[in-house]
């Protein structure tokens, strides 16, 4: 186990949300941010940005999200928007297993569009619906992919807090990898990953 500990000042984390159009990226933002089910009638358009501030374990922390349009005319876009996160969360829908797919080409898109230390995160959205993928499945090709795993339902809200809550941990966790890096004693990455596996960040769902 590392000996670092958590800082208390504020973190700003930078999410950016990608993944097939009507997924529910939207939704799970909005069930996040205003803790209740805003049914969606319109494609969100190139990207919009929301912002929340939680208080997590004692810790202050400011995300700074930009939720990325699925549509295929908007794709060469979403680049801009996730380029500078640090967190990708990367959603499909549990029901459609089309969108499921689709995640090899949204995670490759991110590893060769040159984003640097972002942590990927995969959601599985719409667990109130019937399941075309099971949980197993997904998050044995999450891990394969060195992400982390989560389900939820933006409509019944389950997981979607706990979600959050457990992607503010990782960066509260990661404050102190910044730190040790102005301090010269470098953490690489692997290590912050072997930080998030022992906290169980692996294993953790949220349903
Ligand atoms: N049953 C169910 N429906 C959901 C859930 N989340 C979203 N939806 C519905 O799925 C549809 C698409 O949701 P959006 O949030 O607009 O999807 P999106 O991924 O943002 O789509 P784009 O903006 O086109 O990329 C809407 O009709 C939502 O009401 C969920 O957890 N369960
Ligand atoms: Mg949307």
């Amino acid at each position: 186990m590392q000996s670092v500990q958590p800082t208390n000042d504020a973190v700003s984390l930078k999410l950016a949300v990608i993944g097939e159009s009507s997924v529910g990226k939207t939704t799970v933002l909005h069930s996040f941010i205003s803790q209740c089910f805003v049914p969606m009638t319109m494609s969100t358009t190139a990207a919009a940005f929301m912002k929340k501030s939680v208080q997590v374990d004692n810790h202050q922390i400011k995300f700074q999200i930009w939720d990325t349009a699925g549509q295929e005319k908007f794709r060469s876009m979403s680049a801009l928007y996730y380029r500078s996160a640090q967190f990708i969360l990367a959603v499909y829908d549990v029901s459609r297993k089309q969108t499921f797919d689709a995640l090899q080409y949204w995670v490759k898109e991110v590893q060769t569009s040159g984003v640097k230390n972002a942590i990927i995160i995969v959601c599985g959205n719409k667990i109130d619906c019937p399941r075309a993928i099971n949980r197993q499945e997904a998050e044995e090709w999450s891990q394969k992919m060195g992400a982390s795993y989560f389900e939820c339902s933006a409509k019944t809200s389950e997981g979607v807090q706990h979600m959050f809550e457990e992607i503010a941990r990782m960066k509260i966790w990661q404050g102190d990898e910044d730190e040790e890096e102005e301090k010269g004693g470098q953490i690489e990455k692997q290590q912050l990953k072997q930080i998030v596996e022992e906290k169980g960040y692996q294993k953790k769902g949220c349903c």
